[in-house]
């Protein structure tokens, strides 16, 4: 049962799918989840409008492919370019702070991926990035100095070695609660990796945030033992989104399914999420291992993730959002009272706009989103908010 059928041949830039890893997406049957899977009843390519009130708008058009957004403490927005490997900077208003580059890396040595902020940024003025590195393809993750407006001190945190010409790289990273550096790393296409405890494909990472070394408390550090001690949960097949509920304190993760098996996954120590036990890709692994708290039926190639902690848009307080890839649209999904598992799940057509790769709640309690740049339209980022129509529009180029 549950087998996937149909064939299905997504159009993919050739560096997308470096970013994504969705060689072999099938569209996929699957009449009924198994057991602990939750079934979703979204229609493919029917979303619902946004509600009554919602205003989407274009907060800063032409920019290239943004990847990750982070609202920085200095009320900036900060965004990892991928195509350009820089971090973008802009005010409040949406208008030109700063474009800072990476120190010994350029556009010409790979593509950015995910970043994050030190959490005592300026004051701890690192900021870190992940990239895709060509020839021969490695992820490397690094944190470098940024201060007074000059980037230096680049540090390198993590490099995998094993032959990568592969997709499935992962993307987003996350500081945790506990100042610890979370990083979700795919299997690289090599998917017996994802079960392999002497390395970090398909895996979620724990480490010091300074050195890139694991945690001696990282449930599978034996030390000088075989065990690679930077592991925090495994069975993974390529986690692109991680985000912390801040009601809870827990990692949840969007990890993109070769099949029906894109996910939502709440991340716990030591968790087996199981892949590629599962076997057809789209049942639940069984016992011993975690099942997704949602899971979709027809790919969506689920990204960023984050959980709306504003208040201008008071029905959506407290829910958790993602952006499809595939169909730029914006999923909203509803939490239990317990925060630990999802009850029901909306996809948003956003017209026009869109939400391909990244989702953030703004200081200004406003949710934002992104799209990238393709032949028919320049990549941009969007508010969606509950302004009245009278306020004025923001667009704002380069
Ligand atoms: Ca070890
Ligand atoms: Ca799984």
């Amino acid at each position: 049962m549950n087998a996937c059928r149909r064939p299905f041949r997504l159009f993919l830039l050739p560096g997308l799918a470096l970013v994504l890893g969705l060689a072999g997406l099938f569209l996929a049957d699957r009449a009924a989840a198994g057991g602990g899977v939750a079934a979703l009843g979204l229609r493919p390519g029917s979303p619902d409008p946004l509600p009554a009130g919602v205003r989407v708008e274009t907060f800063i058009s032409q920019v290239e492919m943004p990847i990750t957004l982070i609202w920085g403490p200095d009320g900036r927005l900060y965004f990892s370019e991928r195509r350009q490997m820089a971090v973008l900077v802009r005010n409040p208003d949406g208008s030109f702070h700063a474009r800072i580059d990476v120190p010994g890396v350029t556009s010409q040595d790979g593509q950015m991926l995910g970043m994050a902020l030190h959490p005592r940024f300026p004051d701890e003025p690192w900021i870190y990035i992940q990239y895709t590195q060509n020839n021969p393809l490695r992820n490397r993750l690094l944190r470098f100095r940024y201060e007074n407006g000059v980037s230096s001190e680049p540090h390198l945190l993590l490099e995998t070695t094993l032959p990568a010409n592969c997709i499935n790289h992962g993307g987003k990273f996350v500081f945790g609660p506990d100042g610890a550096l979370y990083i979700g790393l795919g299997d690289h296409c090599a998917s017996a990796l994802a079960q392999n405890l002497t390395v970090p494909q398909g895996k979620v990472l724990r480490v010091d945030p300074m050195t890139g070394a694991g945690l001696p408390d990282n449930p599978f550090a034996d030390g000088d033992g075989p065990n690679d001690d930077r592991i925090w949960a495994l069975g993974l097949r390529n986690p692109f989104g991680m985000t912390y509920d801040p009601a809870t304190g827990e990692l949840w993760l969007s990890d993109n399914g070769p099949a029906c098996g894109d996910e939502i996954n709440r991340i716990v120590r030591g968790g087996n999420y199981g892949w590629p036990l599962s076997g057809s890709e789209c049942e639940d692994p069984g016992p011993g291992y975690v099942p997704p708290l949602w899971s979709w039926a027809t790919p969506i190639v689920p990204t960023g993730i984050a959980f709306y902690r504003g208040n201008t848009l008071p029905n959506w307080h407290g829910d958790l959002f993602l952006c499809s890839w595939r169909n730029g649209q914006l999923y909203r999904l509803r939490l239990d009272a317990a925060r630990t598992g999802i009850v029901a799940a909306v996809a948003y057509d956003l017209g026009p706009a869109g939400c391909t790769f990244d989702v953030v709640s703004g200081p200004d309690g406003n949710l934002y989103t992104n799209t990238h740049d393709t032949d028919t339209r320049d990549g941009a980022i969007y508010r969606l908010s509950s302004l009245p129509s009278w306020w004025p529009l923001v667009r704002r180029g380069p």
